[in-house]
């Protein structure tokens, strides 16, 4: 049977469950939100995740009632988190040509009572680079509504500063493969100053990803990164697991 054909029957029989990977500020070090990344429990293949999936829901359109439900999902379940701690949802290529993301989100927003700017949107930097005037207008709606913006991969996708400061975007994610394990390489290193260097002159935050040891950290830290997210503290955890996390964090 076509994988294809499996998941549309996945959304339905509540196959999809998000995994939330907590966001850490480098200062305080306390939680300041997690990151919903969706996976596909499937009956017979078991755990499957988005990078098998992801492409295939793209192409066949599912991404759109798919992203739907991850939105409605993450901002129903961050309502039931501390009130300071925001929630990060992804958006694809896919979904970010189409009119019904703006619907989506605000009916997401709408239907759970989360603040808007609690929902951060992350789009990668390549996406974003590639479809500039489509980002216009949907960073309008997205500002309209007051929701954050993050993107994400960054240091991968070859930015203009130019358009950096003419878009309203509240943080960078700077790109795990520039930060695990990075103090071993000095370019790695001067990548993720200058990326620090960009962000603090615009005043966006940055979230250095792939944080995998207190090695990692302390780097990103002397860095002056505002917050780090990776396995050092936690892959993504099930909904049922995130409070206690929260309540045996730090
Ligand atoms: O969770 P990792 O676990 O494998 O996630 C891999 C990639 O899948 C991430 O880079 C992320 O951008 C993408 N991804 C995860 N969850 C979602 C989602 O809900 N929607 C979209 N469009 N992409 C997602
Ligand atoms: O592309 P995006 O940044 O949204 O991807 C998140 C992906 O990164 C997920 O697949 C997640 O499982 C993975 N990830 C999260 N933390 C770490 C980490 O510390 N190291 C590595 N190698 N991958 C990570
Ligand atoms: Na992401
Ligand atoms: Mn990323």
């Amino acid at each position: 049977r076509l994988l294809q054909e499996d998941l549309r029957l996945a959304l339905d029989g509540g196959q999809l469950r998000i995994g939330y990977q907590p966001i850490v500020s480098v200062r305080q070090g306390d939680i300041i939100g997690f990151e919903a990344l969706v996976r596909w429990h499937h009956p017979e293949r078991g755990l499957l995740l988005p990078s098998t999936f992801i492409a295939l829901a793209e192409e066949t359109g599912l991404i759109e009632s798919i992203g739907a439900w991850v939105l409605r999902q993450a901002c129903s379940d961050a309502m039931t988190w501390p009130a300071h701690m925001r929630v990060a949802v992804n958006i694809s290529p896919a979904q970010f040509g189409s009119a019904a993301l703006l619907n989506h989100v605000a009916e997401a927003l709408a239907a759970s009572g989360l603040l808007p700017d609690r929902l951060e949107l992350e789009i990668t930097e390549a996406l974003f680079m590639n479809h500039l005037a489509e980002s216009d207008g949907f960073l309008r709606d997205m500002r309209a509504l007051g929701v954050r913006i993050a993107l994400d991969d960054f240091g991968t996708g070859f930015s203009s500063l130019g358009y950096l400061t003419r878009f309203p975007i509240q943080k960078l994610k700077i790109d795990r493969s520039f930060v695990s394990g990075a103090t071993d390489f000095e370019n790695r290193k001067a990548v993720v100053e200058a990326i620090v260097g960009i962000a603090k002159s615009l005043h966006f935050e940055t979230t250095a990803e792939g944080v995998e040891t207190a090695e990692d950290l302390a780097w990103v830290r002397s860095l002056g990164c505002d917050q780090a997210q990776g396995y050092h503290f936690s892959k993504a955890l099930p909904i049922d697991h995130v409070g206690a996390f929260i309540l045996g964090f730090g």
